[in-house]
């Protein structure tokens, strides 16, 4: 087309906004416990395959310059002057409701991966004093952020919240909102393009507008130290943030310990533990409200105790030794069309199955932060977490610029869920194959953990190696990374990918570190739901993937130092990788139950071998 000189599609697009980050944005930590609105709801949506709204077909301003589509009713605009042209116009667009993933809104979108335009707009209280934020709970994966047509910022990462305030661009009445948000991975992102579970684009994660005084906690971290103390770390910001008086109460353990904030803003204090006071356990999950009281504001939390620990080859929870009983899990609920928009409900749904259904204690949250609502509802419900990043079998390993955004990834995964009781392992990567270049990256990520946060155990879902030749596996380890981990944690699929017989499984031989407790992170069989094959049953079978499960267990049994498994996994769960037209139908069917939430006969298999673990220690 030829453009009119007032297009300027040669001007330069506007330089983009800042990029959210752990370090320079807020953390408004236990921010689901303050007050604010709500923007789930409805919001408009439109596609932009080709990001035109981000910056022109050559490259310049977005939209043949036509920002202003932002802040403006562009229906409305034309109707006034015919010489008017705009294409996008969010306010016409139509409706889905937030949070979910597009993939589910309509058919044609199912597959769609790219940008995507989101727009509300919602009224600001008049009158306001205080600040404001705007806080994600999560976007898939790149999001930028507008309020009022102002370019507020950025974000990457699929499963981290982020906020950025706003308090100077809020206006009397009517404000407007607009997100984009960017799907598409590539060779560099966390995760990488080749993953094994659905890529769901979208605000997944409820957003709201969040109000505090000018001077507020930013964070907070309240925790039982390794050697059974209370220790608190808090930060203010604001302009009366330093020298500020605060007070750390716990009621029920009447505790009002008051303290004063260095010039930073920030206060560290070591409290002995309060009398009757009853740790955090699955079998007893006890959470206390603890309050952080700074002037006008009140942080609050429900907060459980607990010292996790390894000991020689033991995992000590409050000093004992634990098996842990678990089973991996994906962001996605129950149902024949899952959105991965995670409510309390789903998430209990879920996690009853492992706590009342597989008589578990623990869950791995694979592959990459799950949603708050879930780190909650374990607390809650009383079953230990294993945390994880999206680390995930290739990625860029000598690229800079990844391994920056995967150690922010990890850094706002454990500043949101510091204070959660069931957190018991941060978890770096998943089955990364050994180069020294991966060696140097996900040693740097240990020691983020390290430094972050020395009350929990740091893992990594490892591989092993097989050595050739028929008879029974031998099985070793030669991973240089597991030195620098507390656990030893391995995935491994023999008798699924491999052609082993089932019976086999038991008599194979595993060379594995012995001066660590040893986890199986992942194993598992697909099962089609309903399937039955009964004298030598097939794979996908019910019979198949019970009998994997019998001789597996019995397998790892064996082995003295295993102190815990997460096989994979507790529900069918979507992949575009797993097209079998038989049994798979894009989903991976290494459910112990269906998408529908029906189980098969190795839930059982499972249950009771739980069962008999759970009877040993009592
Ligand atoms: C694995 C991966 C997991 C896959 C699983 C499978 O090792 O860690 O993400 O879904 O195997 O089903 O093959």
């Amino acid at each position: 087309p030829v453009l009119p000189a007032s297009a300027q599609e040669g001007a330069p697009p506007p330089p983009p906004p800042p990029l959210a980050t752990v370090a320079t944005s807020p953390h408004l930590v236990s921010a689901d416990m303050r007050g604010g609105m709500e923007l789930s709801g409805p919001w408009h949506y439109s596609i932009d395959p080709f990001r035109s709204g981000l910056a022109g077909f050559h490259g310049g301003l977005p939209d043949a310059g036509q920002r202003r589509w932002l802040d403006i009713d562009p229906r409305a605009e034309m109707a006034k002057d015919g010489r008017v042209l705009y294409e996008f116009d969010l306010g016409h667009s139509p409706f889905t409701t937030l949070p979910s993933s597009w993939l589910t809104e309509a058919p044609e979108l199912r597959h769609y991966q790219g940008l995507m335009w989101y727009q509300r707009t919602f009224p600001a209280p008049a009158g306001r004093t205080g600040r404001f934020f705007l806080r994600f709970g999560a976007a898939n994966y790149k999001t930028i952020v507008y309020l009022n047509g102002e370019a507020v910022g950025r974000h990457e990462g699929g499963f981290t919240p982020f906020a950025f305030e706003v308090t100077k661009l809020l206006k009397d009445g009517e404000n407007r909102i607009t997100v984009g948000v960017d799907s598409k991975v590539d060779e560099t992102t966390v995760p990488p393009t080749v993953t094994d579970w659905e890529n769901y684009g979208g605000v997944t994660r409820p957003v709201r507008l969040i109000a505090t005084p000018d001077t507020y906690v930013d964070d907070a971290w309240v925790r039982m130290t390794r050697d059974g103390k209370l220790a608190a770390d808090v930060h203010l910001d604001g302009p009366n943030a330093a020298n500020r008086v605060i007070h750390l109460k716990i009621a029920e353990l009447k505790l009002d310990r008051s303290a004063t904030t260095d010039a930073q803003g920030n206060w560290h204090g070591v409290i002995a533990p309060p009398r009757g006071l009853v740790r955090w356990s699955p079998d007893r999950p006890k959470l206390y409200d603890v309050a952080i009281a700074s002037g006008e504001d009140e942080w609050k939390d429900r907060i459980g105790f607990k010292t996790i620990e390894v000991r020689g080859t033991d995992i000590l929870l409050n000093g004992k030794p634990i098996f842990l009983r678990g089973i991996s899990l994906h962001e996605e609920e129950i149902g024949t069309d899952p959105t991965r928009a995670i409510t309390p409900a789903s998430a209990r749904a879920l996690l009853s199955e492992v706590k009342t259904g597989l008589h578990g204690n623990y869950v791995r949250l694979a592959h990459y932060p799950h949603t708050e609502v879930m780190t909650r509802m374990a607390d809650e419900l009383g079953l230990l977490v294993w945390s994880e990043v999206p680390v995930y079998w290739q990625v860029a390993w000598s690229n800079p610029e990844t391994l920056a955004t995967a150690r922010n990834m990890l850094a706002e995964n454990i500043v949101r869920d510091h204070n959660r009781a069931s957190v018991a392992i941060w978890s770096v990567s998943n089955e990364t194959p050994v180069t020294d270049a991966r060696n140097t990256f996900l040693r740097t990520l240990v020691g983020d953990v390290r430094r972050l946060d020395d009350t929990r155990l740091v893992g990594a879902a490892l591989l092993v190696e097989r050595a050739k030749g028929d008879g029974p596996p031998v099985m070793e380890m030669v991973d240089p990374l597991a030195d620098a981990l507390d656990i030893v944690a391995i995935n491994t699929y023999n008798g699924w990918y491999s052609q082993d017989r089932l019976a086999t499984l038991p008599s194979s031989i595993w060379k594995v570190p012995t001066n660590k407790p040893l986890l199986f992170s992942e194993f598992g069989a697909d099962a089609k739901a309903g399937f039955h094959d009964i004298s030598d049953p097939q794979k996908f079978s019910e019979e198949f993937q019970a009998e994997y499960y019998r001789q597996t267990l019995a397998m790892m049994d064996r082995l003295p130092t295993l102190r815990g498994l997460s096989p994979w996994i507790l529900k069918d769960f979507r992949s575009p990788r797993r097209q079998n037209p038989d049994f798979q139908q894009g989903w991976n069917r290494k459910g112990l139950i269906s998408e529908t939430g029906q189980r098969k006969q190795a839930f059982d298999v499972l249950a009771a071998y739980y069962a008999k673990r759970e009877a040993a220690a009592k």
